[in-house]
């Protein structure tokens, strides 16, 4: 399969995240995509570069205000004081409800806060050029996939699907998949489905597209009553205004069999078949794997072979974007079992 792959990912290498009020060392780190990479190459998958610049979708999926922050947040934040440098900024206050969202504020915690969702996303020198350079791997995936490419799978990191049209959270500063569908849009498809299948909900592509009927949302994730990201990704979700219906959750409860979440993997599926669309992005996390060290799902490497065919048979041309997963051991076994099963499923693009 083509690998667009993002160089400059390892520009993002926090020190070190918080957990329970501690220090701890990130779990969201540049051995994953090395691990991936490395099997791709190994299985003789070839990984190109991205020659597609997103600036003119990001404005698309992103607000202009959340951008210009991003951009700009690590040399505001070293402006603050040049020891700061040596230090990772985290948010420590938010706009939660009854307090205003609408006006930024100049201080720099407070734009942080505002733009965040939780404190999971440590930002770091190199985070805006490895996130802006994950965009132009997804853009590029796209026109890849619209000049006739069966599928590409688009190797960067951080993730992306937390991220919301103006937040940052769990990891996630751009949202590539979104990026991908957009761009997907503006090349000339008129319906797009994505379905995500990490075990967390992606609740910045959802909300992104949450009014739209062109993007199909469908995510299969633990129940948010228990699981990250806790406040969105309800089975009640199906989308507002003209997009009511184009959204659906399949939430499962933490502990979840493989058998029972392939039954899940078939309601989505029978849904996207239903959307008639011109591609598929597929926000490809892979930590559903049973030894994930921080999620809850149960499924073994050779169930990722099983995955990449369903969604072969899905006959559409695909983009794979990935998202998390971090048993980094298993990470380029489990990637490559979903691209190689997909090519396997052996099915032309209808
Ligand atoms: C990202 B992806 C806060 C840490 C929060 C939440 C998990 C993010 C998962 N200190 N971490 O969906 O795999
Ligand atoms: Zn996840």
């Amino acid at each position: 399969m083509i690998v667009i792959h993002n160089p400059a990912h390892r520009l993002h290498a926090p020190a070190f995240e918080i957990f329970r009020g501690d220090r701890v060392a990130c779990f969201e780190t540049p051995a994953r995509a090395d691990r991936v990479e490395s099997r791709l190459a190994e299985r003789g998958h070839v990984l190109q570069a991205a020659q597609v610049d997103s600036r003119a979708v990001l404005p698309q999926v992103h607000s202009a205000r959340y951008l210009r922050f991003l951009e700009h947040a690590w040399q505001d934040w070293v402006a603050l004081d040049p020891a700061n440098a040596a230090s990772q900024p985290f948010p420590s206050v938010w706009p939660v409800r009854t307090l205003r969202s609408d006006v930024e504020p100049a201080n720099f915690t407070a734009r942080l806060g505002l733009y965040s969702m939780d404190n999971g996303c440590a930002l770091t020198a190199g985070t805006w050029a490895a996130a802006k350079a994950g965009a132009d791997a997804a853009a590029t995936a796209a026109a890849l996939v619209l000049a006739g490419q069966r599928a590409v799978f688009c190797c960067t990191r951080p993730p992306g699907h937390h991220a919301g049209a103006d937040f940052m959270g769990g990891y996630c500063f751009v949202n590539n998949a979104a990026v991908a569908a957009q761009a997907l849009l503006n090349g000339g498809a008129h319906k797009v489905a994505l379905i995500d299948v990490d075990y967390h909900h992606g609740n910045g592509t959802q909300s992104i597209f949450y009014d739209r009927a062109d993007v199909l949302f469908t995510s299969i994730h633990g129940d948010p009553i228990t699981e990250y990201p806790f406040y969105l990704g309800h089975a009640d979700e199906q989308g507002t205004g003209a997009g009511t219906g184009y959204n659906l959750n399949l939430p499962l409860a933490a502990g979840t069999s493989a058998a029972v979440w392939f039954d899940a993997l078939e309601k989505a599926c029978s849904r996207i078949a239903g959307h008639a669309a011109d591609a598929l992005v597929v926000s490809l996390g892979l930590d559903t794997f049973a030894g994930d060290p921080i999620s809850k799902f149960q499924l073994q490497s050779g169930d990722f072979s099983m995955l990449g065919e369903r969604l072969g048979r899905m006959g559409l041309p695909t983009i794979f974007v990935l998202e998390g997963g971090y048993a980094a051991a298993e990470l380029g076994l489990n990637a490559v079992n979903v691209l190689e099963g997909f090519e396997q499923a052996n099915v032309g693009v209808q």
